[in-house]
């Protein structure tokens, strides 16, 4: 078995290498749990809230904002000098009960839209480092390019740029992200049809300074190649590029009960051959960090959505560090 790093990962990147966690109330908050806190500390500086800053949980209801919990996280995050990645500001999933049933004219979503960015940004205006702003607007197939949600299917796809204008106006020192997944290599028609999006941003003066590569993969797919022509593509644009929530699935094929030393290994390797592939696509000044979307295996969102069992991220459920982190390590090092 490979050794786990004794100094931190982040010591080891000259840029954010964060991780997503849960936060109050929930049962595996960070913010109960000395041991997960004892990994964060230890091995990285960026946090996002994986569930808690999302519509559904900053708005429960109406007009009525709950900012408790992400400014406990936000507290803890300053006490231990690492920086808060927000997420996110506009999406159609955990938008909350009482948003997934409004009815009313096309105007009432658009006072919604821009009274949830408005209030949430300027709350966490000066104290978050970048927000995804607009979160998984594509569809995976053309050629209906906008998913269908309550924001499209309501205000019309100027809802994207408008939240990004809001988000500006609101918070003007935060880096601003679109975020959306199967566009590292596995759709490379969907990242096209994101990148028409911010070629016309960007030569329109609407505020964007980067794309948010999900990287929710597994030991198979996509192809290192696909991935470097991914965020070479993106980062082409001279945007920031980020691996917003990066984790790597092993029992695709749904053979496993348990997390074997071969398995381990190639997850480890993978892990190293994805952080090569980001330094060697993304120059220094536009490498807007590597976000973990977990911390232990048990912790991750891909068993229950997948309904298999899997161990996607760099630790177990005993907290213990997994071949992974070295892999992690390594690529982080620029080592074979
Ligand atoms: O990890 C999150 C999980 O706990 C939630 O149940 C789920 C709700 O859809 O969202 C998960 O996080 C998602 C993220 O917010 C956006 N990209 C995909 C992530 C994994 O589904």
């Amino acid at each position: 078995m490979a050794q786990a790093p004794s100094v931190g990962l982040h010591t080891l990147a000259d840029f954010p290498v964060g991780v997503a966690v849960p936060i109050d109330p929930w049962p595996n908050s960070v913010l109960q749990s000395p041991q997960r806190q004892a990994l964060v500390e230890q091995h990285f500086s960026s946090l996002t809230a994986e569930n808690g800053m999302k519509m559904a949980y900053l708005q429960p209801e109406p007009g009525q904002f709950e900012f408790g919990a992400a400014d406990a996280l936000l507290a803890y995050a300053k006490a231990h000098g690492l920086i808060l990645h927000g997420h996110a500001l506009v999406w159609h999933t955990q938008a909350a009960p009482w948003m997934d049933a409004h009815q009313g004219p096309a105007g009432s979503f658009t006072e919604i839209l821009d009274a949830h960015i408005q209030t949430v940004a300027e709350h966490f205006a000066g104290q978050v480092h970048s927000w995804d702003v607009v979160n998984e607007a594509f569809t995976d197939d053309s050629p209906s390019a906008y998913r269908s949600t309550i924001w499209l299917d309501n205000i019309g796809p100027g809802y994207i740029e408008r939240a990004f204008r809001l988000a500006r106006a609101a918070d003007p020192s935060a880096e601003l992200y679109y975020n959306d997944y199967n566009i590292s290599g596995a759709l490379p028609a969907k990242l096209e049809r994101v990148l028409a999006m911010l070629d016309d941003f960007l030569a329109r003066g609407v505020p964007i300074d980067g794309l948010g590569f999900q990287v929710h993969i597994d030991t198979d797919s996509p192809s290192l190649s696909a991935m470097y022509d991914a965020f070479a593509s993106a980062a082409k644009r001279g945007v920031k590029v980020r691996i917003s929530e990066l984790d790597i699935a092993v029992n695709q094929s749904e053979q496993y009960r348990a997390l074997t030393p071969e398995l381990a290994r190639l997850q480890a390797e993978r892990y190293r051959q994805v952080v090569q592939v980001y330094l060697q696509a993304v120059p220094p000044a536009q490498r807007g960090g590597i976000t973990l979307w977990g911390l232990t295996d048990g912790d991750s969102w891909i068993p229950g959505f997948k309904q298999r069992p899997d161990w996607p991220l760099l630790f177990d459920d005993s907290f213990a560090a997994k071949p992974a982190l070295a892999g992690m390590a390594n690529g982080l090092r620029g080592q074979p």
